[in-house]
């Protein structure tokens, strides 16, 4: 077992860096604040499982006892999944985590920390954090961590309840390329549609791969997004759920809802108000994102790339 200071990498994960085996991190913030019991399990076993089909091994990151872990076994998932008051551990959040030995989710942002310690270079997650309507000046630290972790970050675009156009402003400027699989629209999560452009396509994890070295080459340490949109039958029509974000934004302003609070409090208000389809969407698409991330993952590990 690997430990650094704060951090314990597991003995798998150990394992399948000596061997020089694709490893694909996964974040837990939507297992603890993300879904609700029991599907935040069985998502959260889904994904590994969904990774493990490509031959790729999978890391969930998240803090247990205040340790900042690399890869957790089954009845660690179980204990997490159940957690009482588990914290959201972003950037910010990691210190306070360890000296108060407390359990908790790692957010985009705190995923790409631990990963980026231990090595890993893809990563699969949902949805990004972004810019907020609601709330001036909230802006998820996932987008700072996008700017300096030179990470393949692999995921369905982010929901219409951010701020779209900021979030792609944002990234822009923080010289993050946004990738759109087999796609030239940035995907909305629930929805294959957002009216909006990436900055370029790619149709293969080859050509992403390839891409990620030209990036890395020249020396630049952001992250390369890869926006997966969700799969066309589990895409949820504009007419069906933009109404819903729209009431569930103005639900949050009604009860003041701010800060670390309002990603979840969005995520569940929508799952209420959609009678549970934007759930089912919600697990496909992490799936989807798995798997790609896995593919990408085993390329990463092949021939001309497997010194990124
Ligand atoms: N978006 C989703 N589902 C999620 C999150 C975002 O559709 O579970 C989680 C991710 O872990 C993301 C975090 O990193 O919320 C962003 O939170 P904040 O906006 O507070 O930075
Ligand atoms: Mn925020």
């Amino acid at each position: 077992m690997t430990k650094t200071k704060h951090t314990t990498i597991s003995p798998e994960i150990s394992r399948a860096r000596d061997l020089g085996l694709p490893i694909v991190a996964l974040e837990s913030t939507v297992i603890t604040h993300g879904l609700p019991i029991p599907q935040n399990m069985e998502l959260a076993r889904d994904m590994e499982e969904k990774v493990r089909e490509q031959g790729a091994v999978p890391a969930t990151v998240a803090l247990l006892d205040g340790k900042i872990r690399v890869g957790i076994n089954d009845t660690e998932l179980e204990k997490l999944a159940n957690a009482k008051d588990p914290v959201k551990v972003s950037r910010r959040d990691f210190a306070k985590a360890i000296v108060k030995k407390m359990d908790g989710g790692t957010t985009v942002a705190g995923t790409m920390l631990a990963a980026e310690q231990a090595n890993i270079r893809v990563f699969a997650t949902g949805g990004i954090g972004g810019v907020h309507r609601e709330g001036h000046m909230d802006i998820s630290t996932d987008l700072q961590a996008l700017s300096d972790t030179p990470m393949i970050v692999v995921c369905a675009g982010a929901k219409s309840i951010l701020d779209l156009p900021a979030t792609l402003e944002y990234l822009e400027t923080m010289a993050v390329p946004v990738v759109g699989y087999g796609t030239d629209e940035f995907p909305a999560f629930f929805s294959n549609k957002s009216g909006l452009k990436v900055s370029v396509r790619l149709d293969s994890p080859e050509e992403i791969a390839d891409f990620a070295k030209a990036h890395w080459d020249l020396g630049i340490k952001s992250a390369v997004l890869v926006t997966n949109p969700i799969p066309e039958d589990f895409s949820l029509d504009d007419d069906f759920i933009n109404p819903i974000i729209e009431q569930t934004s103005q639900d949050a302003q009604d009860k003041g809802i701010s800060g670390q609070a309002l990603t979840p409090f969005l995520l569940a208000r929508i799952n209420e108000l959609s009678n549970g389809r934007s759930l089912e969407s919600n697990l496909v698409l992490l799936q989807s994102n798995a798997t790609l991330a896995a593919k990408i993952a085993k390329v990463m590990m092949q021939g001309k790339h497997n010194n990124i």
